[in-house]
């Protein structure tokens, strides 16, 4: 078979995945509550078909089995992330040596399979210990998260070299402060403000901890779902408004990440309507001095914008809605399962954002994937024929290929995900695994996309 698309020697080819995703055992093993855990109990009817993470695909027995599966779909590289309530029960104080253990046979798997490890230290699952501390809001918590890196690093940083302080930042935010779908359904702009301020702050002290511990060949980055944000036209007023959703959605964590700086514009906006963060001396010079070797892009979809048609009482709460509508653009491509919009062009823009203006810093796609529901009736000769993933995974390596055609400095794509997962409210609603998860028998089979992709890897193109 002829290559047309051939990508840069050495490129990262995998899947992503995370702890509370996968593992399941969330009661086993020593591991602590996390939200997930708690607000599963509290509220199950919340999570789609009453499903919980309790089980999960349970990686956490399975893990030879799968881990030999992506061998067997060409992964040479593997995203997941560390349960900080498995390691660390109560979130600060004594780690859970049978964690230990667990993450330990896992590397070492990986490792003997010759498939690199990243490792992100939070992906969305906040012990529940440190909720009950005040969560994100709370600085101290701030503290015990700086403190769990440091743990990490240390018991697996001789075997892992990259690692991710965080997944998507920005979520928890959205999700438990701004709209309510996740733990601790807040829903208070100012509040929201304050837990994306320390979560960055968590980030560079993570970082500079990385980096005092000196870990050889080690790099730290955080991973990062950009959402290009394009105005309805170029309207002034509409362009403004595409302005302030980047602003909140992406430069808010992007720029202290890779740049070092808070962007000047998202300052003023908030000091104008009284909202700046509670900061402590020093943070500025902490973000600063703590830049990413390396940044994860998950994409997913676009956010299309128009200006305002209503000016938003001056007493109703604030939210980033203040400043900007949603635009429904019509004839978008859709994916009708998840409601999200299939915008391949979109990470090709970018990819050049980040080389034009963010010094284009190292980075690789760290997920990008599509959830369909009721995947069973693609079922075919025992097999799921998934093209319309395939066709999903390749109409976006093009625009990535593009990218790298033009100078983008991108190293790697990883796909979400490996195998069918629990997907926080959504559990089991959408599939996006490259291998199917039979749920009462736990089985596992490739699916079509799963041998497309081998062939992806194994040519180093298509
Ligand atoms: C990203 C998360 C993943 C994953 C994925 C798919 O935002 O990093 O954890 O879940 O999106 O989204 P969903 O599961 O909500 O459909």
């Amino acid at each position: 078979m002829s290559v047309t698309y051939t990508f840069p020697k050495g490129f990262w080819w995998g899947s992503a995945t995370s702890a509370a995703q996968i593992e399941g055992a969330s009661n086993v093993g020593g591991k602590g509550k996390s939200i997930w855990d708690h607000w599963y109990e509290q509220e199950p009817y919340r999570f789609y078909g009453n499903v919980g993470p309790t089980t999960a695909s349970d990686f956490y027995h399975r893990y030879k089995e799968d881990i030999r599966l992506m061998k067997a779909v060409g992964h040479n590289s593997f995203r997941m992330s560390l349960a900080w309530s498995r390691l660390i029960p109560e979130g600060r104080g004594k780690v859970n040596r049978e964690a230990v253990d667990f993450y330990d046979r896992v590397i070492d798997e990986l490792l003997s399979h010759d498939i690199e490890p990243f490792i992100t230290l939070f992906h969305f699952d906040l012990p529940m210990a440190m909720q009950y501390e005040g969560g994100w809001e709370s600085r101290r918590v701030v503290d015990a998260y700086v403190e769990y890196a440091n743990v990490c690093f240390k018991l697996f940083g001789d075997r892992v070299k990259k690692w991710f302080t965080f997944n998507e930042p920005i979520v928890p935010v959205e999700g438990g402060y701004l709209y309510d779908f996740h733990y601790p359904n807040v829903v208070d702009g100012r509040r929201a403000i304050q837990v994306a301020y320390h979560t960055i702050i968590a980030h560079a002290r993570a970082v500079e901890v990385f980096r005092s511990l000196a870990i050889e060949d080690g790099k730290i980055g955080i991973i990062l779902n950009l959402t290009p944000s394009y105005p309805r036209s170029q309207h002034p007023a509409d362009v403004k408004a595409s302005k302030i959703a980047d602003l909140f959605f992406n430069r808010s964590f992007l720029d202290p990440a890779v740049l070092g700086e808070f962007p000047p514009e998202l300052i003023d906006l908030l000091n104008e309507h009284g909202h700046v963060p509670v900061t402590q001396k020093g943070d500025a010079e902490t973000v600063q001095k703590n830049k990413v070797d390396i940044l994860g892009v998950n994409y997913y979809q676009p956010r299309r914008v128009k200006a305002k048609e209503h000016v938003p009482h001056p007493d109703s709460p604030f939210m980033p809605e203040w400043f900007f509508d949603h635009y429904e653009m019509p004839g978008r491509k859709m994916n009708p399962y998840r409601g999200w919009e299939i915008y391949e062009k979109g990470l090709y823009d970018i990819m050049l954002n980040l080389r034009d203006n963010y010094g284009n810093v190292e980075s690789f796609v760290s997920e990008n994937g599509m959830g369909v529901q009721n995947e069973e009736r693609y079922l075919k000769d025992g097999q799921i024929q998934d093209d319309y993933r395939i066709e999903f995974f390749r109409e976006h390596l093009k625009w990535l290929h593009k990218a790298i055609q033009e100078g983008c400095n991108v190293k790697g794509y990883h796909v979400w995900t490996f195998m069918d997962n629990w997907s926080w409210m959504n559990a089991y609603k959408n599939r996006y695994g490259l291998v199917y998860v039979d749920l009462e028998t736990q089985k596992r089979t490739p699916k079509k996309s799963a041998e497309w992709m081998r062939a992806v890897s194994e040519q180093n193109g298509f």
